[in-house]
């Protein structure tokens, strides 16, 4: 018998891709459960081209279930993902609530996919967007050459900070869409976008170099957790990390640039043949002909992709590059439907 799916936050900007990718990726699941908030309940949702209700979180909602793919805010997660493990279920989560946890596996099934049975609370995590957004390349790279620092600077849509992101982006842009000045003096735009949602300064016509919560020493969450998760999926628990994470005003695909060190040399041509034969990357480097990832470009596609790469002038150990990542694909449903369905072949071998 097929194994029981059921999706937590089934109606959430990541929630809606996961449907997606369930009515498009083999059909591995038998019954499909969509679970969300109470007041959600009772939602039609199409997935695998059938109308599901959705019921509403409970203790009940998991009875049946084998796997249950988690996207909902940390304490949802928290309180609610050890009660579905207690019932037997095995939770994918996408959550920051257990990532850290070192008796939860924090997986990237191009990287770490054995990491998937080594799961004592019956929880898995998924890493965040960003983390996500370059961590496959960088795995393949560190397969070959060793890397022992990581420096990076993010460019995130407002997708990442879900519904709210989008229709807070959305909103500015048609405020400042028609001016012909707004966007060339001081503060003009914090005077005019109006509604700031869930970032702290306006993103329309701007860049903001903030993500997440304020942290010791200045340093937000969403910057600690890309050093943590990818020392954490690496297996390299002293791995130099240092990022700046920064909010665009791009809907949806995260961006980031990357200064990387390694063990050994690493000349421009060794690291294209490593990435054009990796699984889930996609090489797109040519500048002469304008050929390099933009978020635009990439935005609804699974893969990675990698452009820019250039060797370090100054050590032949570092090299530099640009990678493109659909935040709500890989950086999240995708990468969890990934995991599930490692999860669902144990299934299918008993
Ligand atoms: C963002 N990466 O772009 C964040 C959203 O830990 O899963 C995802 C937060 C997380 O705002």
């Amino acid at each position: 018998k097929l194994p029981t799916l059921a999706v937590v936050g089934a109606t959430g900007a990541v929630g809606t891709v996961m449907l997606d990718l369930l009515s498009t990726r083999e059909n591995v699941w038998g019954e499909i459960r969509l679970i969300a908030s109470a007041r959600s309940a009772g939602k039609r949702l199409t997935v695998r081209g059938e109308q599901v209700e959705v019921v509403a979180l409970s203790e009940d909602a998991f009875d049946g279930v084998d796997v249950a793919m988690f996207d909902v805010p940390d304490e949802v997660s928290a309180e609610w993902g050890p009660i579905a493990a207690a019932k037997g279920v095995v939770v994918v989560d996408n959550s920051g609530a257990f990532r850290m946890d070192p008796e939860v596996p924090l997986v990237v099934p191009e990287v770490n996919p054995g990491q998937v049975r080594n799961r004592p609370k019956g929880i898995i995590s998924n890493p965040n967007c960003t983390t996500l957004s370059m961590i496959v390349a960088m795995g393949a790279l560190h397969a070959e050459f060793g890397l022992t620092s990581l420096i990076v600077a993010s460019y995130q849509a407002a997708s990442g900070a879900g519904q709210a992101g989008i229709d807070t982006l959305r909103g500015q842009l048609a405020k400042v869409a028609g001016s012909p000045t707004l966007g060339s003096q001081p503060g003009d735009l914090r005077r005019s976008v109006g509604d700031l949602g869930p970032f702290p300064a306006p993103l329309a016509l701007n860049v903001v170099p903030w993500a997440g919560s304020l942290k010791d020493g200045g340093w937000s969450s969403e910057e600690l957790k890309v050093r943590n998760e990818s020392r954490k999926i690496l297996g390299l628990p002293n791995l130099k990390v240092s990022a700046t994470c920064v909010r665009v005003p791009v809907i949806t695909t995260h961006s980031l640039a990357v200064h990387a060190v390694f063990e050994r040399e690493i000349a421009v041509a060794q690291a294209r043949e490593v990435l054009r034969d990796a699984p889930g990357i996609v090489l797109c480097d040519d500048p002469a002909n304008g050929e390099f990832p933009t978020p635009n470009d990439v935005v609804g596609t699974d893969p990675t992709w990698v452009g820019r790469i250039r060797s370090s002038l100054d050590d032949p150990r570092e090299i530099e590059l640009f990678v493109c990542g659909d935040n709500l694909r890989k950086g999240a449903a995708l990468n969890t439907a990934q995991i599930a369905e490692l999860v669902a072949r144990e299934f299918s071998a008993r």
